[in-house]
This record gives structure tokens, sequence and C-alpha cells, in this order.
């Protein structure tokens, strides 16, 4: 059987580390591109340094990928001009890439930060309208919206990935609603890079958290998405943190100034 030819871009990245050996582990082709050259994590694993604003990076890291996996850029609020730069212009000379290669799907790695102004607690659907907290949660209602664009106009897939905390455990109290574990974020990220014939798709990502205040019915409609990690199973540890920040969904993002 042909190879699964994956592209992952922010190789270096917390979550790129994560991912890297277990999308190798499925059976991914894999080339990782990082913005510094990153250390293999396979013998099999094809490495690249580059920006993604350039043409040249995103060629190399595009020629012959079935799917891109999206996750470099600024993964936090930053001034506009830094934001514009690695999150609007990069994205946007990716999707020109996957266009002049033939890529099939770009897996966008979105936030909850599209949402981040509503009050913690509130159940939110996907159909609700974006509520971002700053730059950075604008910068992913943009590239949400361009995945529609690159799919309306060029049959581009794209699966946005609505992150909430994708991290090793949950260390505050808001996080017993925004947990995705990292078992969770693999099975999620496998299925939106391979399920077929998704078109343009836009889904939570997150754990099957007790508390949760996303309906993630789509994602297991469509991607077969059934999360089997719970914050809940923290919930003791967790809420003995002080958490000043719990009272919008995208917790101290929400309460920053903007820059
Ligand atoms: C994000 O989108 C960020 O990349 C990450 O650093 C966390 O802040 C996360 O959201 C979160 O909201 O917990």
């Amino acid at each position: 059987m042909a190879k699964f030819n994956l592209t992952l871009t922010g190789a270096g990245g917390a979550l790129g580390r994560v991912l890297r050996p277990r999308l190798i582990a499925r059976g991914a082709a894999l080339t990782a591109s990082g913005h510094r050259l990153p250390e293999p994590v396979a013998p099999e694993e094809r490495v690249l340094a580059g920006d993604m604003r350039e043409d040249t990076a995103v060629d190399a890291a595009l020629a012959g990928a079935d799917v891109v996996i999206h996750l470099a850029g600024s993964s936090v609020e930053k001034p506009l001009a830094e934001i514009i730069q690695n999150n609007l212009i990069a994205l946007q000379r990716l999707y020109e890439g996957a266009r002049r290669h033939q890529v099939k799907r770009v897996v966008f790695a979105s936030s909850n930060h599209t949402i981040g102004m509503y009050p913690a607690g509130q159940p939110l659907k996907l159909s609700d309208p974006v509520r971002p907290d700053g730059n950075y949660g604008l910068s992913k209602v943009w590239g949400e919206v361009m995945g529609q664009l690159y799919f309306d106009k060029f049959g581009i897939e794209t699966v946005s990935l609505r992150i909430g905390s994708a991290i090793e455990r949950p260390t505050e109290p808001r996080h017993l609603s925004t947990w995705l574990g990292y078992d969770d974020l693999e099975d999620l990220v496998w299925r939106a890079a391979t399920v077929p014939d998704v078109g343009c798709l836009t889904v939570w990502g997150v754990s099957a958290n007790t508390r949760s205040w996303w309906d993630n019915s789509l994602a297991a409609t469509v991607l077969g998405y059934v999360p089997k990690q719970n914050a809940e199973d923290y919930a003791e540890e967790v809420l003995h943190a002080r958490d000043p920040n719990w009272i919008f969904q995208g917790g101290s993002f929400a309460l920053m100034d903007l820059t």
C-alpha cells in the first residue's frame, strides 16, 4: 500500500514534538518542518528548516504531501505586526503552496481563543458567532475562514481544530473544561488528516471533559472522534489551584490589552 505522505509544520513546537512520533507510529511518511532544523524523532522522518512565509520553504515542505498539518505560527497573544507575519501571511503562503503541489487537505491548528470572550460556563455550538479574545484569536478566525475560501475556490479541504488546552495534564480549574489530552489529540489529528471527504470543517479540539462547554457532536459524526480522556480525573488536585483568570472561556488571553 502507498504510504500516506504527511507534512507537519511547527515541528519544534510543543504539539509538534508530541505528535511527530505518534504520527510515524500510525504509519505516516512524515516530513517535519520547523523554523529551526528539527532533530529527527525517527530514522525515517524527513526534517526541514524553513520559514513558511518563503515560497522556497513551503515548496520543500509540501512537495509530494497528501495532507499538511499546520501548527506553525505564533501560538499565544502577540503584537498585531507579529501575528500578521506569522499567522496571516504564512498561512496564505501555505495555502498557495497547497495549490501548487495539489495537497488535498490542510489540518489547521485553530484555537479556543476564536471564542475566548464568551463567559466561562456558557455552552457553545460551532454555529455560535466567533468572539475572539485578542490578535491571536482573531488570526485563528482568519485561518478558519481562509480554509473555507480555498475549499470553495480550489477544492482544498480543511479541518480546523479549535484546540482548547492541549497539555499533558490539567493544571488549573479552567482546564477542567478546556483540556485536550495527548492521546485524544493524536486521535483527533489523525482522523482530521485521514477520514475521507470531509470538505471544510471546524471541530473542537477537546477531550471528553465532564465540564466541557463545547458541543463536539460534529467531530463524532463526521470524523468518528470519540475522546477517551477526561480532565475530571484531575479535578481534586486542580481545584486547589488559584485561577484568577477563570472568567472568560479564553482565560488570561481575554484579560489582556491589545498591542
Ligand atoms: C492556545 O491556543 C495556546 O496556543 C496555548 O498556549 C494555550 O494558551 C491554550 O490556547 C489555552 O487556551 O489553554
